[in-house]
């Protein structure tokens, strides 16, 4: 029962203490002092945790040893050297005298220091800042009629690591930066291998990887002074995007709130390119996949996505963390558009070879092919997360690669950057980049080689390893050949059809496809973007892109700029849009959010307990707040003081109380005179109620919550549900939240074309 489990779970993990009989007193002197010498017997064992994702009793190169091969380490009593001999210290160097020099000699002193200063490796050129975590794919089978692919039959179980990115920033860079962000799975199937390296964002913003430097050059930090971060509110990016306007299209998802989403958990997933696919009867058909989350696409706001990157930088990786740890397991359906593989690889106009483009939905629709959930987090970051090594050129029988040139670019990208980045051939060997099955490879030592290969002949023909490996014939089950389809003819060029030169239509058709409010976002991100650019050239030139794609967007930006509005250049033809290219609009569960509870310490708290376990029950997770940490009432354990909660870590606010300043909410002085007005709310939860009404959230208050909301300005409106029974209230705020957020609450009038 994976609701009970999730109960436990965060019983254990986020209550932490407070199953304690006696609630500690706030304030109140402790009973014994605590120790501060060092613990000197063996400790319990380490709490139970996964083994990294390596096959259970094979070796690196897949050997069955009939023994279970562990990737754990760190798992007995005593401290040893890297060489297994156990050490009595390891807290002083080896030194002449105990105020004398450090001698060379000392060799634990030399293996510390030396493995600590070799502990970094380079991070990814691209998509360096990520979260990851473990899960298992199951097959519908409803794409046997297309694809062969043995991990898509009816049933078939597959596990899969997925790394979630973002793409311009450092390592230690924030979560809610505008940026694309990444959506890479490894599926280890039975045939081997295959890896899903997509976006959330289905299309890209070169059609030929040759172009890829230019394009992360301009998105990168400036090169003199390094800086900005993780933006592309700069004049490199969009001096290249105004310019290049190929990257148009993807540039506008990147100023939609796609930019800045919610959670890696309320994400869509593409693969992007068209892949071509074959079926148990040999006929091929060209594909999209696409990954569609439960729990529905959402977004944060720009004012909280730049809050989020100060209060909490990473935000996206807590919540991926928090919600598996806690059972809440995100999921997502896979999903195919299919189209005719026909000699053109057009469909309803569109050039299937050009990642600039998508194929609307209600063209063609998208068929669900399994269900993938994640249920496990890493147990070492650096081991799994950092280490992991995708490749779009890890592809299993039934699937392959088409001549989009973006994705020939890639096929030789990935294993280049990776024999860098994780230092030497081998890296396939460690645990979390294993196949789970067997690997019968003829590549041998190099750099951080594992395997031990008993054979003496890794070449064909041989004859002294009795002929081994033999190749897999058509009659083997799951070997692997690259689909036999005619290749175009042509003489060597530099050069690309011209089905690519239309760098716009598409931007206006995603622009057309919006809601009022989406829009008018929009036309914030570009204001906002272009508003950090010093360039006046730049703006003015990406203003004229802007008058390419649609009219009222070119005019709103323009205004916002103080710049003249250009007329366009070329001849606007409006498109079918596509509704579902919307976020807005469609009712969700209200599962995975992360519900805020306001409670005032000296108030009635008899509903708080009820209502936190109806949250949780309702697959939501509740954190309450309240003026210190510690247990209020009858053991109701905080987990967010009014000084480490804000108002973006919360989907839905809930007001039990109306508590009023804390002593830490003021100044010292004020506090130790006596200056709380009891009359007052706290300053900080006028704070938490003002921004989840500026955010568009949901608030339901009852009891003396009302009087909260009065006292914050917030009384009523949309989205505000008040009521004296805090039940009552919890089922209503959960059906309001089905839209996630209430953006009729502010009315106007929305940008529209
Ligand atoms: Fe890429 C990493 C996705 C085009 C070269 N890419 C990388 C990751 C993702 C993508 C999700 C992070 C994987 C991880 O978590 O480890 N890349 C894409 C998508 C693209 C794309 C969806 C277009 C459709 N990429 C692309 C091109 C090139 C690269 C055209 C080069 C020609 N990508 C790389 C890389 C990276 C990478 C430099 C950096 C780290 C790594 O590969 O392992 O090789």
């Amino acid at each position: 029962d994976l609701k009970q489990l999730a109960k436990e779970t965060f019983d254990r993990i986020v209550n932490g203490l407070a199953s304690a009989d006696e609630p500690p007193i706030p304030g109140a002197p402790g009973p014994e002092p605590v120790s501060l010498d060092e613990p000197t017997e063996p400790r319990e064992p380490l709490p139970p945790k996964r083994d990294q994702s390596a096959p259970a009793t094979r070796t690196a190169t897949g050997v069955e040893t009939g023994a279970p091969v562990s990737a754990r380490a760190q798992k007995e009593t005593y401290l040893t050297t890297s060489s297994g001999v156990r050490l009595r210290d390891t807290d002083h160097s080896l030194k002449a005298g105990e105020r004398g020099p450090t001698l060379l000699q000392d060799h634990h002193l030399r293996e510390k220091i030396t493995h600590f200063d070799h502990e970094r490796i380079p991070e990814r050129v691209v998509h360096a800042r990520g979260a990851g975590a473990h899960g298992v794919f199951v097959g519908y089978g409803t794409a046997d009629p297309v694809c062969r692919a043995a991990f898509l039959r009816e049933g078939a179980e597959t596990p899969t690591f997925v790394r979630f990115s973002t793409v311009l920033g450092s390592r230690g860079s924030a979560d809610t930066v505008r940026d694309t962000r990444g959506f890479a799975t490894k599926f280890y199937t039975d045939d081997g291998n295959f890896d899903l390296v997509g976006n959330n964002i289905p299309v890209f913003f070169i059609q030929d990887g040759i172009k890829f430097p230019d394009v992360i050059h301009a998105g990168k930090p400036h090169p003199d002074r390094e800086i900005p971060q993780a933006q592309s509110a700069h004049d490199t990016f969009w001096d290249f995007v105004s310019l290049h306007t190929e990257a148009q299209h993807h540039t506008m998802w990147n100023m939609s709130d796609r930019g800045i989403p919610r959670s890696y958990r309320m994400m869509e997933g593409f693969g992007v390119h068209t892949f071509r696919v074959e079926n148990a009867a040999g006929e091929t058909s060209l594909v999209k996949f696409h990954w569609k989350p439960q729990l529905g696409v959402h977004s944060v706001t720009w004012e909280e996505a730049q809050l989020i990157s100060g209060v909490d930088p990473d935000f996206h990786r807590r919540d991926l963390y928090d919600a598996i740890e806690a059972g809440a397991y995100p999921a997502w359906e896979l999903g195919l558009q299919v189209f005719p593989d026909n000699p053109e690889q057009m469909f309803e106009g569109i050039d299937l070879l050009d990642p600039t483009k998508m194929v609307p939905e209600e063209l063609a629709p998208v068929q669900p092919v399994g269900l993938m959930v994640l249920t496990a987090n890493p147990t070492n970051f650096f081991a799994e997360v950092e280490q992991i090594a995708f490749h779009v050129g890890h592809l299993v029988p039934g699937i392959d690669a088409t001549d989009d040139p973006l994705v020939q670019a890639r096929l030789f990208s990935y294993v280049d950057t990776q024999l860098t980045r994780l230092g030497g051939p081998n890296f396939n060997q460690l645990p979390v980049n294993r196949p789970h099955t067997e690997v019968n490879d003829m590549l041998r030592d190099g750099f951080h080689q594992h395997a031990v290969h008993a054979g003496v002949a890794p070449y064909r023909p041989n004859s002294l390893d009795g002929g081994c490996p033999f190749h897999a014939g058509a009659d083997v089950d799951g070997s692997f050949e690259h689909l036999a389809v005619r290749v175009a003819e042509g003489t060597k060029v530099r050069a690309q059809p011209a089905s690519y030169d239309d760098h716009f239509s598409q931007a206006r058709l995603f622009w057309l496809s919006m809601s009022g409010v989406e829009q008018e976002h929009i036309v914030r991100a570009y204001t906002f973007e272009l508003g950090k650019c010093y360039e006046q050239v730049i703006k003015e030139r990406q203003l004229q892109c802007l008058a390419n794609i649609d009219p009222v967007l070119c005019e709103e930006v323009a205004t916002g700029l103080g710049l003249p509005v250009p007329a366009p250049t070329i001849a606007l033809v409006d498109p079918e849009p596509s509704p579902a290219l919307s976020q807005v609009g469609e009712a969700w569960p209200p599962d995975g959010r992360t519900v805020g509870i306001v409670v005032d310490p000296d108030g009635d708290l008899s509903d708080v307990e009820d209502v936190r376990t109806a949250v949780l029950a309702a697959g939501m997770v509740p954190l309450v707040i309240a003026p210190h940490g510690g247990t209020v009432g009858e053991g109701i354990t905080v987990q967010r003081t009014f000084a480490t909660a804000r108002s973006v870590e919360f989907d839905v606010l809930l007001v039990a109380g109306c508590p009023v300043p804390a002593p830490d909410a003021l100044p010292l002085r004020d506090a130790k005179a006596g200056a709380a007005d009891a009359t007052e709310l706290d300053p900080r939860v006028v704070l938490l109620i003002e921004e989840c009404f500026r955010h568009a959230k949901v608030i339901g208050a009852w009891d003396d919550g009302g009087a909260a909301l009065d006292a914050a300005g917030c009384s009523g409106g949309l989205g505000i549900v008040r009521g004296d029974d805090g039940a009552a209230v919890l089922a209503q705020v959960q059906e309001e939240m089905a839209l996630h957020r209430v953006w009729d609450r502010f009315g106007g009038d929305p940008v529209s074309s």
